[in-house]
């Protein structure tokens, strides 16, 4: 990260970081995912852990349906506990999801070894971690696992004094 005069000179930006249950089912392997997210400068704004009745599960992934995964994608995210994050970084959602990889796990061994999804990943559906893609879908995601938490307010109220420390 850039420092000026002992403060960071980008913006920190916010992006939603989910465990999903199949890594939330491994205690060893949630404790390195968390460490993971401290090491690579995240900070945590935000953690809860919580289970998705089926239909939470449907409307967070509406733009799917009709895919041949969708409804394993449906009941997978709605079968156990997950844990999802409120990160903050500078270029936190390009950050996140290099970190996690590409989607397909065979193809995230491949090409990307030491990411998330290469290393913790079970099969393309069971891939361990769910990031934002853009600033839009970050807001709209944060606001559906999160609905007290406002994105605007903390980048107005908090993102300043986070960035210079005060
Ligand atoms: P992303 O999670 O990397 O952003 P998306 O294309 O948005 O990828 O897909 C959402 C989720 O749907 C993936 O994380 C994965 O769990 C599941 N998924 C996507 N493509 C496939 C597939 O080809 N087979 C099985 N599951 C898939």
């Amino acid at each position: 990260m850039l420092l000026t005069a002992g403060r960071l000179s980008k913006v920190l930006q916010l992006t939603l970081a989910v465990i999903k249950p199949d890594a939330v089912a491994h205690p060893l392997m949630m404790e390195a995912l968390h460490q993971r997210i401290l090491d690579n400068k995240f900070v945590v704004v935000r953690c809860k852990d919580l289970v998705w009745r089926k239909q939470d599960s449907e409307r967070f992934y509406a733009e799917h349906s009709g895919r041949f995964f969708y409804q394993r994608l449906v009941e997978f995210m709605s079968s156990g506990p997950m844990r999802a994050y409120i990160l903050a970084r500078e270029d936190a959602i390009r950050h996140w999801r290099e970190l996690m990889g590409p989607t397909k796990v065979f193809r995230a061994r491949y090409t990307s070894p030491e990411s998330i999804r290469a290393q913790f990943g079970l099969t393309d559906t069971r891939n361990t971690t769910h990031g934002s893609d853009s600033v839009e879908s970050a807001k709209r995601e944060i606001g559906f696992f999160f609905p007290d938490f406002s994105v605007d307010e903390w980048m107005e109220k908090e993102e300043p004094s986070f960035r210079s420390g005060r």
